[in-house]
């Protein structure tokens, strides 16, 4: 190491604060610290300022209606449409040439859509599913990876009143007709494949493989031919429709926006719980996009004549908010890559960010980290002097992560904002104003203006600043989930039951519970210590362990598994598994692979097992509970937990001389 660098790394250890330079304040979107006392002291009425970056067709009657708790309304009465929001006002507007989309391929191809483009290939497309069939209400899934047509499929869907169930294009077959199966969604659109590393993917190969499991008749199938003669050479069946033939046959074809009402709703999302059966978590119009374009208005400081990038798939939440709906409901520029950051080489993201003159991004913690292990020279050989705000979400980031980006990619200029909330959040909760506040690296921030997060014990009493204990929203806020699809019995037990009064109906009973740890500080700064359920967080992807587990006992020879997250270098955690085989099998080489190929199967690569450790049994308490607890500290290397309530403790010495063994 250089000695500036041995200086600058002493200097950054110790600092704890950082401001934002007086030229970014000067410019904000938010700058005046009284927003927080004027959204406290209007509360629900502030939250006008969000609708009020929409257009609506019909007024709304209230702001807020909490009279059936925790079944919350937002702008009742209001009538809108999100594809309208997100295009036509903007050419309408006067700007139509401006652009929506720069798409980048990871091969290097580009593809940039104006407003202009976007409403013509949103219409044609709105008319292709009306063509197809596909009414107000129907549930339309889409299967796609990282192109222009995912994102003109959503608007189209949102144009004609479908929601749109967006599944992760690195999930598996299984994953996808689970998810159908559960919406009970009657139209597909994916495509022939798409490229990662280089290499040409068979995208519909897996996408059939999934149809094949749906349990209900499925009335159309829209597959883009995004490989051209790369392609596999499948023969599309007789419900399949190539989509370019779809977009001829509607060509310059006009769809009226469909007037949704404000509580309809815009999309269905699943992510993963305690439970193996994913959840269906249900978004609305009004409240999700207000709150959507609030928060890149407030947060993300995004201004149209921005070039703004979120470097995340559109196949989990963030893309929905951040590259999708609140970028473009704002009229920006929003970057899209398709591909990943070290091809053909580790500069690919920083080489984007030169070309585009990116002025704002966004990422998550485990891209640093390996930004970092790639060094610093990708980003020194690039000019990132565009930047003016960089973003994080998805996980904790440590301290180092957090001042090595904001040295290295911000210059030292940009303020970073470390960005807490959640697929049923729809949009950032916890976080510092860019224009406002001082950052503290590892903590997210404060709850933003109008959101009322605490840190409470097991008893729902808030905890003394600098203690862990659980965090608990205590106001319903407009972009929440309204429900998870079709049941509203498990929504209340998962998210509602812990830290309310379920019978009743006074709003300030009921009290949200997203299920992390944290712990706040003097000046109410939240740092988020991670989940209190089952669920880890790999790569910033939630997985549920139990779903990884039942993959896992569903490989022959397995009899019992046992999943936890173990600490990793860079995707924060990795899965670890550990597994009893059935008699007659042995823990070897073939079983281990035939289990990571089962979980590849059933849920997807990005749940692959770091490490499967076989094991004769289990650590488990008197009452036949697995003592996972025990179970993480073998994966991290801890020092063991309390093993005495263990029916079976000289089991867990052994786990660990195995899981030695492999490291
Ligand atoms: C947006 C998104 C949600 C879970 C959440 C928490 C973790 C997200 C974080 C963070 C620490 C942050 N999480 N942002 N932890 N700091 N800035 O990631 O949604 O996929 O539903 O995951 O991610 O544990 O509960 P989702």
């Amino acid at each position: 190491m250089a000695d500036g660098d041995i200086e600058l790394e002493a200097r950054l250890e110790e600092q704890a604060e950082f401001e934002p330079s007086a030229e970014f304040v000067a410019q904000a979107n938010v700058s005046d610290p009284s927003i927080y006392e004027e959204f406290e002291e209007n509360w629900p009425e502030c939250w006008e300022r969000a609708a009020d970056l929409l257009d609506w067709d019909g007024d709304y009657d209230e702001v807020l209606d909490d009279s059936n708790p925790p079944f919350y309304e937002w702008f009742t009465g209001g009538k809108l449409n999100a594809s309208s929001n997100c295009v036509d006002r903007h050419v309408e507007n006067g700007d139509k040439n401006r652009v929506a989309i720069k798409w980048e391929g990871e091969l290097g191809e580009t593809r940039t859509y104006t407003y202009q483009d976007l409403y013509r290939e949103v219409n044609e497309f709105a008319a292709a599913l009306r063509a197809q069939g596909v009414e107000e209400d129907d549930v339309v899934t889409l299967y796609m990876p990282m192109i222009p047509e995912l994102p003109i499929a959503m608007l189209a869907c949102a144009r004609i009143g479908a929601p749109h169930s967006v599944v992760f294009a690195g999930f598996s077959a299984e994953a996808l007709a689970t998810r159908m199966n559960s919406a009970d969604s009657r139209y597909l659109v994916t495509c022939d494949g798409y490229y990662r590393r280089g290499d040409a993917l068979d995208h519909l190969d897996k996408a059939n493989e999934g149809l094949d499991g749906v349990d209900h008749g499925v009335e159309s199938v829209v597959v883009v031919d995004r490989l051209g003669d790369d392609g596999f050479g499948h023969d599309l069946k007789g419900n399949q429709h190539d989509w370019s033939a779809l977009m001829d046959e509607h060509d310059g074809e006009r769809v009226a926006p469909v007037e949704r009402d404000a509580e309809d709703m815009l999309f269905l999302m699943y992510t993963s719980g305690t439970t193996g059966q994913p959840k269906g978590v249900k978004h609305t119009t009004g409240g999700y996009l207000s709150y959507a374009a609030w928060t890149s208005h407030a947060v993300l400081d995004i201004e149209p004549e921005d070039t703004y990038w979120c470097s995340a798939d559109i196949g989990w939440i963030t893309g929905h908010s951040y590259i999708v709906y609140g970028p473009l409901a704002l009229g920006t520029t929003t970057v899209m890559y398709e591909g990943t950051p070290d091809y053909p080489t580790c500069d690919r993201l920083w080489e984007t960010v030169e070309k585009y003159a990116v002025d704002i991004f966004y990422t998550a913690p485990t891209a640093i980290r390996a930004f970092m292990k790639w060094g610093k020279k990708f980003p020194e050989s690039r000019d990132l002097s565009s930047l003016r705000l960089l973003g994080t979400v998805g996980e904790p980031i440590n301290p180092r992560a957090w001042k090595w980006y904001h040295k290295y990619i911000g210059n030292e200029d940009c303020p970073i904002v470390d960005t807490w909330w959640q697929t049923e959040t729809g949009g950032m909760m916890i976080t510092t104003l860019p224009g406002i506040g001082t950052m503290k690296p590892g903590a997210a921030g404060p709850p933003l203006p109008g959101v009322d997060a605490q840190i409470v014990d097991t008893n729902g009493e808030e905890v003394q600043p600098g203690r862990a204990g659980y965090l608990t929203v205590n106001k319903p806020w407009p972009g929440m989930l309204r429900t998870l699809y079709k049941n509203d019995e498990r929504y209340i037990s998962e998210y509602w039951r812990e830290y309310s009064d379920t019978d009743s109906d006074d709003p300030d009973d009921w009290v949200y519970f997203p299920e992390d740890g944290a712990k706040i500080d003097e000046d109410g700064y939240i740092t988020i210590l991670g989940r209190v359920d089952d669920v880890i967080n790999v790569s910033g992807h939630r997985l549920g362990t139990m779903e990884i587990e039942s993959a896992i006992v569903g490989v022959e020879g397995v009899a019992e598994a046992a999943v936890v997250g173990g600490d990793h270098e860079i995707k924060g955690e990795a899965v670890y598994a550990y597994v009893i085989t059935e008699d007659g099998y042995e823990g070897d080489e073939d079983l281990r692979e035939r289990i990571i190929e089962g979980v590849n199967d059933g849920i997807g690569p990005i749940a692959r097992p770091e490490k499967v450790v076989f094991t004769p049994e289990l650590p488990k308490t008197r009452s036949g509970k697995i003592m996972r607890r025990l179970l993480e500290d073998v994966a991290n290397g801890d020092e063991l937990g309390n093993t005495s309530t263990l029916r079976n403790p000289e089991i867990v010495e052994e786990i660990e001389a195995k899981v030695h063994a492999q490291s």
